[in-house]
């Protein structure tokens, strides 16, 4: 069967299943959850971890005792229930102070704010073992570019990440930091919004090799972008330190369906990449039950997305053994010895290749045969191979 168990290695934010259902235009649906119920109820259903904001756990003004008291608490539900943090970050989205910005706000004063507030973070995670550190910047971006501060903006960001690199070094946290990108909300347009973007970004960071990226399914959908293809650049980057699964309706606003709810052949060629790479990271779902859901509805959204990536994997196994997908594959795919050797480069070889003849139109007229390997593919999500 498809039941998951901690070596699947699923996590969820306290966030996803603690959603409440509020949005721009209306109130929460369902009661707030707490924390050491959330990781019963996890646990209970066989994932791996869970992942936190600072204030998902501690509210931003608890006392220094609450706090204590609230991770006292928390740890204990975690050794009881055997679940682990793999994963910690900051709220810097949901305070006024961080309205236009955290690292990149224009007043210096909100700056150094962030910092203060992601180390203490950061301290968070490390009491609780979280090994990877999550940067969202949902406010890091604008709405109107006569803030004139697009330049600032990046240098501001480089520097706040070079400065909590060197702090988690410093600690001796061990923390690999993962940059999440997204295209737009809550920020009309937020900045380092693709894969692509956060990539070229780290490589102007002092500490590159301690930064990656954690891409999301809706967050590059939203883009207009291919998901899968991204995660592919990721990981040929040796960049991909997290992922979010989830779900998503190209244009629209941000979804954060159940993994495979939208997009079941993508869900599937995604699970296929994960698992062919070696992946072997937290599978993490940012996403949460839908607003008409009451707490039932909470657990069925949990269980579908775990339920939905195994029985994926799954396809994803039939799909390597499966004879005529296999034969279809292989003649996809041409081979040419003498050409190997005429494209490794020297002198030589380079002359010979100019001189070479192709038969251009034979190349022109080859029918790679992907229409059947596509059919064959959705006729084995369909259960009927
Ligand atoms: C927020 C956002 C997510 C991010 C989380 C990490 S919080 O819910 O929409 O995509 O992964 O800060
Ligand atoms: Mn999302
Ligand atoms: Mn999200
Ligand atoms: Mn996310």
């Amino acid at each position: 069967d498809f039941t998951p168990t901690p070596a699947d290695k699923f996590t969820f934010g306290l966030w996803t299943v603690g959603n409440t259902g509020r949005d721009p235009f209306g109130e929460s649906t369902r009661n707030a959850l707490t924390a050491p119920y959330i990781v019963q109820k996890l646990a209970e259903l066989g994932a791996y971890g869970v992942n936190l904001h600072d204030n998902d756990l501690v509210p931003i003004d608890a006392t220094p005792s609450e706090r204590d008291r609230i991770v006292t608490e928390f740890k204990q539900a975690l050794s009881d229930h055997g679940l682990v943090v793999p994963m910690a970050t900051t709220n810097l989205f949901t305070d006024p102070a961080f309205k236009d910005g955290a690292f990149t706000s224009a007043d210096a004063r909100v700056r150094a704010f962030a910092l203060q507030k992601t180390m203490h973070s950061m301290d968070l995670g490390a009491e609780l073992g979280a090994k990877t550190y999550v940067f969202w910047g949902g406010r890091e971006g604008t709405e109107v570019d006569a803030s004139g501060k697009l330049l600032d903006a990046l240098q501001w960001y480089r520097e706040g990440l070079n400065y909590l690199a060197e702090y988690s070094e410093h600690q001796g946290y061990g923390y690999r930091f993962a940059l999440e990108p997204k295209p737009n909300e809550p920020r009309g347009d937020i900045f380092l919004p693709t894969v692509g973007s956060a990539l070229g970004f780290i490589h102007t960071l002092d500490r590159p090799e301690l930064f990656g990226v954690n891409p999301e399914f809706a967050h590059e959908t939203m883009a207009g972008l291919n998901f899968v293809h991204a995660v592919a650049q990721a990981i040929d980057a040796g960049k991909l330190y997290h992922i979010d699964l989830n779900d998503q309706k190209m244009s629209r606003f941000d979804q954060d369906l159940r993994f495979g709810a939208e997009n079941l052949k993508s869900a599937f060629f995604l699970v296929k990449l994960l698992e062919d790479s070696g992946y072997d990271g937290p599978r993490h779902f940012d996403a949460h039950a839908l607003r008409t859901e009451d707490e039932a509805g909470v657990w069925a959204f949990a269980r579908g997305c775990m339920r939905t990536y195994l029985m994926l994997r799954e396809k994803a196994r039939q799909w390597s053994e499966d004879a005529e997908i296999q034969a279809a594959l292989a003649a996809y795919r041409v081979e040419d010895e003498e050409l190997a050797q005429l494209t490794a480069f020297s002198q030589e070889n380079a002359q010979a290749l100019k001189n070479r003849t192709f038969d251009r139109q034979a190349l022109g007229r080859r029918g790679p045969g992907l229409e059947q390997l596509d059919q064959l593919t959705v006729e084995l999500l369909l259960g009927l191979r």
